[in-house]
């Protein structure tokens, strides 16, 4: 029988766990099983959900815990994200201690998504970058600016050889800078300081309003030049990703944005794993880039969640593309050589304050960045490389910034 199978983290000081794990295989699925007639029992069998393992902790310094794996039918539910997540942890997301830790869908049921289009080595293969992480730059507070300051701001983070920009995902659909506008002024930069760097680039702008003018203004920004976007997943829905995604009109990368995860995923006892919540579903939904905190900026995320994260978007999943893993949040040049210890090259390393917050200004901002990471490439440490040579920006960087250790 074809299931997808979910695998919970239940906390409880006294439960039966067994009995608890009998409960949310059949009240998730058939409902009360002992109370049918055995004719009945018969014909829902196939869709009833199956307890594959129990596996009790009674840690002595910490509450104790089971982790409960429930297989469910997928004759149950619908080929969408809605269906699934609805059935595997819908009621049960209130009932108590439990978090939903991983899922792993079937293949039957993955042959419903495309997935990413691009993924990671199609984002590698736009920006014409194979042999190093590649570098993304954020804009910062360009809400209320008008479209001259805007080209100005890109122009300058272009300079610094980037290799993606991407909107503040707080700037939404406004008069000063409406998305095709923004597209038309900001691709222009791209074009002209592509001339000086010699890097192509993807500006992933913010795709944003009421869900269902969305893939209208997706077309419209991509009418206008627009070679990638930036989406809010979580304020949307999963489904909302997946419906763009698999537009064959919308064919430029889609970057997730993880805003609003904190009210999913932090807590030991309640919500969703970074793993399923930012790794798996944004795979699944056809995100091309995935962003999320690292564990060591502004905003943090614990090392193992991260890693779990990078496996989920990249280990093999049925026909899915990888997605590329950005840790964002606060990173500065000092922290490239533990991301890169954590990621491996197949990486973004992003950062909106670390770049145009650099004393030397914006474009120095990126030019550090890419010193930081040819000196890991090379093996060379940061303290060594700031020392060399055209490498004024870096060392301003580690004077600014320091060079994080762990
Ligand atoms: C986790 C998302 C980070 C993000 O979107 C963002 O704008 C970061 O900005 P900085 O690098 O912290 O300034």
């Amino acid at each position: 029988m074809s299931m997808c199978i979910a695998t919970y983290r239940a906390f409880d000081e006294k439960a039966d766990f067994d009995k608890k794990a009998l409960s949310i295989a059949v009240g998730l699925t058939v409902g009360s099983w002992t109370e049918l007639p055995e004719a009945q029992k018969a014909s829902m069998e196939k869709h009833l959900g199956k307890v594959l393992s129990v596996t009790v902790h009674e840690p002595k310094d910490a509450a104790r815990y089971a982790d409960i794996v429930i297989g469910y039918p997928d004759i149950n539910f619908s080929r969408d994200i809605p269906a699934l997540l609805v059935t595997i942890f819908g009621k049960l997301s209130m009932d108590g201690r439990i978090k939903l830790i991983d899922i792993d869908v079937s293949e039957d049921f993955a042959s419903a998504f495309p997935g990413p289009k691009f993924g990671l080595q199609g984002v590698r293969d736009l920006v014409g970058v194979q042999d190093r992480p590649l570098l993304m730059s954020i804009f910062k507070s360009v809400v209320g600016y008008d479209l001259n300051g805007l080209q100005e701001q890109f122009y300058q983070q272009a300079l610094g050889g980037v290799d993606l920009i991407k909107d503040d995902e707080i700037l939404f659909e406004n008069p000063l800078t409406p998305i095709e506008k923004r597209v038309e002024v900001c691709m222009e930069a791209a074009r002209k300081a592509q001339e000086v760097t010699g890097q192509k680039l993807l500006y992933a702008v913010n795709l944003t309003g009421p869900t269902s003018k969305l893939a209208e203004q997706a077309k419209k920004a991509i009418a206008a030049g627009a070679n990638a976007l930036l989406f809010n997943t979580l304020s949307y829905g999963f489904d909302v990703l997946h419906e763009l995604s698999s537009d064959p009109d919308i064919n430029v990368p889609i970057a997730s944005h993880p805003a609003l995860a904190g009210a999913i995923y932090p807590s030991a006892y309640y919500g969703m794993s970074p793993a399923v919540l930012l790794g798996k579903l944004n795979r699944l939904a056809g995100a091309d880039l995935v962003l999320f905190p690292s564990p060591y900026g502004s905003v943090v995320m614990p090392k193992e969640e991260n890693l779990a994260i990078d496996a989920a978007l990249k280990q093999p999943l049925h026909h899915l593309k990888q997605s590329m893993p950005v840790p964002s949040a606060g990173i500065h040049p000092g922290i490239v050589p533990l991301i890169m210890k954590d990621f491996g090259h197949d990486v973004v390393v992003n950062a909106g304050g670390g770049i145009h917050g650099h004393p030397m200004g914006t474009a120095a901002g990126g030019r550090a960045f890419h010193q930081a990471i040819q000196a890991c490439l090379q093996g060379v440490s940061l303290e060594e490389a700031a020392t060399k040579p055209q490498h004024d920006e870096l060392a301003a960087a580690i004077q600014a910034w320091e060079i994080k250790q762990s």
